[in-house]
């Protein structure tokens, strides 16, 4: 008999979270790759929002739904952590019941091993609540942690997680120890990974329903800005071949009706007519009615006319440019990703290609080190009279990042001890008095966006 392992999504603990297009797309690969190993994968989903169960747990409410398969999702108040006591906002944890987990794990009588995953680094209350049900349910089980929290914070996710092991690897490379680890040598055996290309697809079919297909052309960004842990994350530019993306949209389209889809790549508009403009043009002539989303930001410079007008074609909806700020000097200073002129000349081809104003979003930084509040409300205003829609998007600092030993130096918080406090709600690289005036940026933002859509 095939060995079986559990694969877990924790939950999210945090004092806001949203189904985006959130899916753990890192343990989808991993679940698709060790079942072609031959392992018997079960997959659970702490955020699942289509359990029945939930439906007949008290204390929940139903989860509101909204367009293209995002939403809320499950959600029940817990206790602060230490640390974050004085925060006047209710803290969270996301997804289905403890109970429920525990029902889940027990299902499985006799893993091999248990693998869990995760995202945000101050997301890991999430992870360690998950590994000590597990301890419950399975005491002699190894338990393996990877992911970004893994990758970024590894002495801590060693002292505090609960895992047995920890994976830092990123990228193919995680997958490929993970295997190496488990150490099974059945007769199966998955395509040796010398390229993105070979990775299955990941197995969405696991989770109880699909509401939409995230989907990766390619790892990594050649940029190298100092706020981003792209480059820790996946230090090369490695991109698939558009053959095989087509063969995964026409896959989920044709046997699982899915219509929409979010690209998690960090540049995914780089080099496009040697990479996602070829699959574009081929999807178009197809039309099979699609939508893509786009909740990563995408590179301002790569928007010419005929890529605006191509990804209008196929199908974008929810552009959401990388803006960060309209101060040249910052640009110069931390990203080197934007001249002068060419937000403007961006958001000018996607209008002229057809893109409705509330389609058009740019992302602007707030709460950087040394960053002003005046700077912020430069960029929204900048933004929403060029013609997109402003969305903040609150500094998260990330261990060794160029930026990290600044916000280190900067933070009112202990951020190199406790990962807690790279929550983006906290803006914990900001001092008290741009923290109480962020709420009138915020507002500012959200005003605009209304003004622009009802013009
Ligand atoms: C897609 C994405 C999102 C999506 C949602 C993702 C999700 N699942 O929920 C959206 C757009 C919603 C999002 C939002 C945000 N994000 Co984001 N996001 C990403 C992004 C670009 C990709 C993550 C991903 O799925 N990659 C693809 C998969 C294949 O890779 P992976 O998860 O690393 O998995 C690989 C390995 O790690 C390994 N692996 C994974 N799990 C496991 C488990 C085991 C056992 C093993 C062995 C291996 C393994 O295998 C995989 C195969 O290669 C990363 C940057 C990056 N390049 O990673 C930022 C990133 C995670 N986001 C970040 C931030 C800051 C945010 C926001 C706070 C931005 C903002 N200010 O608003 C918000 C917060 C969201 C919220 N509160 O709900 C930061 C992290 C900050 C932190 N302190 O941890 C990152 C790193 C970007 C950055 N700035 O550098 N994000
Ligand atoms: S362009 Fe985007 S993904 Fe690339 S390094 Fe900069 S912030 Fe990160």
């Amino acid at each position: 008999m095939e060995p079986e392992l559990v694969l877990i999504n924790p939950w999210i603990h945090d004092f806001a979270a949203y189904d985006l297009w959130s899916k753990p797309l890192g343990l989808l690969y991993l679940a698709a790759y060790l079942r072609d190993s031959g392992f018997k994968v079960h997959l659970i989903d702490c955020l699942d929002i289509h359990h029945p169960e939930m439906m007949k747990t008290p204390g929940f409410l139903q989860p509101t739904r909204r367009k293209y398969g995002t939403g809320k999702f499950w959600r029940q108040e817990v206790v602060k952590p230490p640390g974050l006591e004085h925060i006047p906002r209710p803290y969270s944890r996301y997804g289905i019941s403890p109970k429920l987990f525990l029902k889940e794990l027990q299902k499985v009588k006799n893993p091999s091993a248990i693998l869990i995953t995760s995202m945000m680094t101050y997301w890991y209350p999430g992870v360690k609540e998950a590994i000590a049900l597990c301890r419950k349910a399975h005491p002699r089980v190894p338990v393996i942690l990877g992911g970004l929290y893994a990758k970024l914070c590894e002495h801590h996710a060693l002292r505090f997680s609960g895992a047995d092991k920890i994976i830092t690897q990123g990228g193919m490379q995680a997958i490929k120890v993970a295997v190496e680890m488990l150490d099974y040598s059945g007769t199966k055996k998955a395509k040796a990974l010398t390229s993105l290309d070979d990775l299955p697809f990941p197995a969405f079919d696991l989770l109880r329903a699909i509401d939409y297909v995230c989907i990766l052309t390619s790892m990594g960004c050649p940029y190298r800005c100092k706020y981003c842990a792209s480059p820790l994350i996946n230090p090369r530019f490695l991109r698939r071949d558009p053959a095989h993306i087509m063969e995964e949209v026409i896959y989920w389209h044709k046997d699982y009706k899915i219509r929409d889809f979010a690209f998690y790549d960090d540049a995914l508009l780089v080099d496009s007519e040697n990479h996602i403009c070829i699959f574009l043009e081929k999807l178009v002539k197809l039309n099979l009615g699609l939508r893509f989303h786009t909740p990563n930001a995408l590179h301002v410079k790569e928007i010419t006319p005929d890529v605006a007008y191509l990804i209008n074609k196929a199908g974008f909806r929810t552009i959401r440019l990388g803006l960060e700020t309209s101060d040249p000097g910052m640009h110069r200073e931390l990203d080197m990703k934007i001249n002068e002129g060419e937000f403007e000349r961006a958001v000018r081809n996607l209008q002229n290609a057809g893109f409705p104003k509330n389609e058009i979003g740019a992302y602007i930084l707030a709460g950087l080190p040394g960053q002003s509040c005046e700077s912020v409300l430069d960029t929204i205003e900048f933004a929403a009279k060029v013609g997109a829609m402003p969305y903040l998007a609150e500094y998260s600092p990330i261990p060794h990042t160029p930026l990290w030993e600044n916000a280190v130096a900067q933070s009112e918080y202990d951020i190199s001890a406790e990962p807690l406090f790279h929550n983006n709600t906290l803006l914990p690289c900001w001092p008290a008095q741009k923290r109480a005036f962020f709420p009138k940026l915020k507002q500012r933002a959200r005003e605009l966006r209304k003004e622009m859509s009802i013009r």
